[in-house]
Parts: C-alpha cells; structure tokens; sequence
C-alpha cells in the first residue's frame, strides 16, 4: 500500500480483488461477539484477539471445470489449490494493513480446535463469517450459498484491529429450499438434513481418509495378529494416509456432490446445468423426504436450523425468488451477447 491512500472498506474490498479474491465482504468484530454460531462453543474473535475490531472475508471460489469430470477425484485436487491461492491472498493483505500500521492476522480455514465441540468446529466458523459479512446464506445442507457462484466456494478470514465499515448480511434465502431438495437428493451419504448436515455421515464421504478413518484404522491395527499388521501397513488406507501428509488431498473435501448439483449461482447456470441436470443418486425415499421437509415448515413445526437464532444465518425473509431473477439476468446477457457477436460477424462481412 504505496502513498498513504486512506484505507477504509472500499480500499481494502478493491485491493483483495486485485489480489486474486473472487468475493469479499467485512464483519464488525462486535456483532460476531454478540452472535456465536453455537453459543455452546463460542467461536468468536474475542476468543482469538481482545483487539480485533473487523474482519475481512475472502472468498475464493472452486472452479467448475473441476464438477464436470467422470469422478471426484479432480475435485479433491483443485480443493487444495484453491485453498492455497486464498490463503496466500488474505496472507498478502494482511501482511499490507500491518505495514500500514493496523495488526492484522489470518484465520485456519480448516484447522479445528481440540478443545471446541471435540475438535469439529474452527476456532471460527468461516461460513458464519460470510454470512455476517454479507456474502451469502446457509443453504439446506449448511453450506453458505453465495449467489455469485452458490455453494462452490472456500472462505477464508482476517482478523484486523483496523475499524471497517461492515456489511449487512443478505435478509433473503440465497437458498431455494425443500422445493429444490437437490442436494438431499445427490447426499451419497444421506447426510443432508433439514437446514443441517449428519456430519458424522457426511464426514464418510466428505474425509475418507479424515481424522476418524485413522483413528479406526489404528484401533483395527492394535488387535491384530502379526501377518494381518504386515498386510494393513501396506493397504490402501496408509496410502491414503500418506496422501494426506502430501498434499492434505483426502482429508477434506473429497465429495463434490451437494456442491455440484445446487443450481445457485450464474457458473451453474454457464457451465452445470447441463451435465448435473439429472441426479443419479435420486432415489424416490429422498424425493419424499424433500416433500416432509416441505410440508414440516409449511405446518410451522420446530425445525432446530429454522429456529429464531439459526435463521438469522438462513435469510430470515424466506426465499423470494433469488435464483429466478438471477436466471433471468444471465438469459438475458447471454442473448445481448450473441447479439453482439452476431452484430460484429455481420459487420465482418460486410467490410
Ligand atoms: C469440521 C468441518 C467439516 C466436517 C465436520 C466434521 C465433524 N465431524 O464435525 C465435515 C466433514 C462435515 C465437513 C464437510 C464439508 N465441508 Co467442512 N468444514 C469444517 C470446518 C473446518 C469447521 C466447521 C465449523 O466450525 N462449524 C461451526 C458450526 C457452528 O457450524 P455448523 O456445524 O454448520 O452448525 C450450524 C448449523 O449447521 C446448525 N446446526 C448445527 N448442528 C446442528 C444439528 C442439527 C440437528 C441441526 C438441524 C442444525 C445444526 O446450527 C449451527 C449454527 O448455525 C469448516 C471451516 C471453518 N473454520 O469454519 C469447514 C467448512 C465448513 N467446510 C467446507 C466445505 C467446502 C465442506 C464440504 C463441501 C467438503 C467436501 N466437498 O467434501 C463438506 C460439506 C458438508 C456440508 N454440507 O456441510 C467449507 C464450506 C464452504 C461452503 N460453501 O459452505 C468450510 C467453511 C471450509 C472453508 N474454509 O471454506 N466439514
Ligand atoms: S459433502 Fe457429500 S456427503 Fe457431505 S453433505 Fe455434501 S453431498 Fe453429502
Ligand atoms: S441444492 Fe437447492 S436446496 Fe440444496 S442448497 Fe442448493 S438451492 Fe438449496
């Protein structure tokens, strides 16, 4: 930050762009204090840093190329590359507010805490963090959905003492909701719940080689027999596990699917549509497990990810047509598009 510029919110929004970030937004430190995703475990700046006035919120989204490929291999690859690429933007940003005389630091984007809700939460939750800064809403399957480019994104914050103009979050569902269904429909785990996630299952798909499968492994491995132990040191597993190590490609986010299908954002609309339009894992169990899901919150039941506190993160307004109006737009600059192009071949011809 050469000059001295003034650094407000829409210098420092203009400079993580040209950094390479896809989206970003600002968080006041104060208002993710005063609403902790679980209160039960607080993940909270002033948990991290009693100085943190803002944070900023990167998003850094995975592109599609990666969801049209035969297996999900490609995926897992480019998760860690794009995880890479958002780390070292919000790194450079952070590093420039401190030359410029504001202490600012990086969040783990995927590291969790041992001792928040037995090591399954981040010392923040970055998906609550986008949501407060305005960047998006949690979707059926808690994924936040950004309508730029829906759930097919990581994110990523930074903690600064500099005091940032904050966003406002999105009021509206990003999400369509249970007429949609879609991501239930594709769960190969059938994890997806209504405005949750069994992580637990999820985590079956999701970390084949995650930190439980390691766990299970070595409890295998203790009982047994010596020839057994020769077999299971060169399994499949420790490959896996060395994987890991390598390149952290089959601890996290090994499963493309609930992010594939959702049919948010215009890179779906460009370059999804087509290939994820049929889901094969559909069966007719999860089509009627939509239809409950639908039925249940148009009867008002008490649904724990609808509740009073947890909508605040789903878009307390309801679903008004977010995705429609969106389609619409990018219809219509697809035909002002080929006009144009037509309009220039023409002109082409023409000369
Ligand atoms: C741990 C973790 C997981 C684990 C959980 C492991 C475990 N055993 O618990 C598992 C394996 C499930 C997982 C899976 C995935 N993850 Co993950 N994960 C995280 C991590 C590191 C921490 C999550 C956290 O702290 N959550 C905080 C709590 C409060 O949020 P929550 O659990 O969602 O709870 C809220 C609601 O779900 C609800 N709720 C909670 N419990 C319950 C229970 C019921 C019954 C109900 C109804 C509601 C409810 O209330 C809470 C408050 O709103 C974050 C990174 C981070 N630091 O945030 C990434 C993160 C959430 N993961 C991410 C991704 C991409 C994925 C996967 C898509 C990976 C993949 N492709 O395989 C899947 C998606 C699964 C899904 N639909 O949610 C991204 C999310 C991007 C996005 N668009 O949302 C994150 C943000 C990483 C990042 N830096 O970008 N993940
Ligand atoms: S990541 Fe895969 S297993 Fe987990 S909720 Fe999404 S579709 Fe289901
Ligand atoms: S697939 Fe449909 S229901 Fe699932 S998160 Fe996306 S919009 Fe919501």
């Amino acid at each position: 930050m050469t000059g001295q510029p003034r650094i407000d919110a829409s210098f420092v929004k203009r400079r993580a762009r040209e950094l390479g970030a896809d989206l970003v937004g600002i968080a006041s430190a104060a208002a993710l204090n005063a609403f902790p995703p679980d209160p039960r475990w607080p993940q909270t700046p002033d948990r991290i840093s009693p100085y943190c006035k803002s944070v900023i919120v990167l998003v850094q989204r995975i592109p599609a190329g990666a969801f049209r490929c035969k297996t999900n291999v490609p995926v897992q690859y480019i998760d860690m590359l794009v995880l890479r690429k958002m780390d070292k933007v919000a790194y450079r940003l952070a590093e420039e507010l401190e030359e410029a005389g504001h202490p600012s630091l990086v969040t783990a984007a995927q590291e969790t805490d041992w001792s928040y809700k037995r090591a399954s939460y981040g010392r923040l939750s970055t998906r609550h963090l986008g949501v407060e800064a305005g960047l998006g809403t949690l979707g059926l399957e808690v994924n936040i959905l950004t309508p730029e480019f829906g759930p097919r994104v990581y994110l990523t914050g930074i903690l600064t003492e500099l005091e940032l103009e904050a966003d406002h979050p999105i009021t509206e569902q990003v999400c369509i909701g249970e007429s949609c269904s879609r991501c239930l429909h594709s769960c190969p785990a059938d994890a997806v719940l209504h405005f949750g996630i069994d992580k637990r299952a999820c985590a079956t798909e999701a970390q084949e080689f995650g930190f439980s499968t390691i766990l299970q492994f070595f409890e295998r491995f203790i009982d047994m027999a010596a020839a057994e132990k020769a077999a299971a040191a060169s399994s499949r597993d420790v490959f896996g596990f060395w994987q890991g190590l390598l390149r952290v490609v089959g601890s996290f986010g090994d499963c493309p699917r609930c992010l594939a299908v959702c049919p948010v954002g215009n890179d779906y609309h460009a370059h999804l549509a087509d290939v994820q339009k049929a889901i094969p894992e559909r069966t007719p169990e999860k089509v009627a497990l939509g239809k409950t899901f639908k039925e249940n919150r148009a009867k008002g039941e008490p649904i724990a990810g609808l509740s009073d506190y947890n909508s605040r993160w789903v878009g307390p307004e309801g679903y008004k047509g977010m995705v429609a109006r969106q389609l619409q737009e990018f219809k219509k600059q697809q035909a002002s598009r080929s006009d144009a192009a037509s309009n220039a071949a023409l002109a082409d011809e023409e000369r």
